[in-house]
């Protein structure tokens, strides 16, 4: 709906959107966020982040998906300063527990442990876009399992193709 956008959303767009094409592509968001946050996104984060809201398979996103995951950016990092109680830029595993306990995951220690492992910097923990990473992925991996769940047993049979379907779906 061409002029109700929120005139913040639409001045961050502008500002965020260098080639004015209308559209929002990952590495305008890698430059948006590295100057705002101070930290190089990954590549591959700023791409799941667009795919979030790139409904068309294009790339980027518009004003619209523009203004959904500014809010969703936003809770993430909300989220991840919350649980970075010492302010290091990082998360460890407790963090991570707390931080994904809130969100309303139960996992176990171990899986844990694996998650600050594969998102992790060597001997530093988890920064912010390795969260949001891991925030992506297992909220796209959880819907895909929630489907299959019928009776949420948290106990699925799936075939070869599903499962690669299911995992494919949730990535880039
Ligand atoms: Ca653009």
């Amino acid at each position: 709906m061409a002029g109700q956008y929120d005139p913040q959303i639409a001045q961050w767009f502008a500002a965020v959107d260098t080639d004015r094409s209308g559209r929002i592509t990952s590495t305008e968001l890698q430059t948006a966020l590295m100057s705002s946050n101070g930290r190089q996104f990954s590549e591959t984060a700023c791409r799941l982040m667009i795919g979030l809201f790139d409904t068309a398979g294009t790339g980027s996103i518009d004003m619209t998906g523009f203004g959904q995951l500014y809010g969703y950016v936003n809770q993430w990092m909300d989220s991840f300063r919350r649980y970075d109680s010492n302010g290091s830029g990082f998360v460890d595993q407790n963090e991570l527990m707390q931080a994904f306990s809130t969100m309303g995951y139960r996992f176990s220690q171990p899986f844990i442990d694996f998650v600050h492992t594969k998102f992790g910097e060597r001997g530093q923990g988890v920064p912010v876009d390795g969260f949001i990473m891991a925030c992506i992925l297992i909220h796209k991996l959880t819907e895909g399992f929630r489907k299959k769940d019928a009776s949420q047993q948290g106990v699925i049979t799936i075939n070869y193709e599903d499962f690669l379907s299911t995992v494919l779906q949730a990535w880039v």
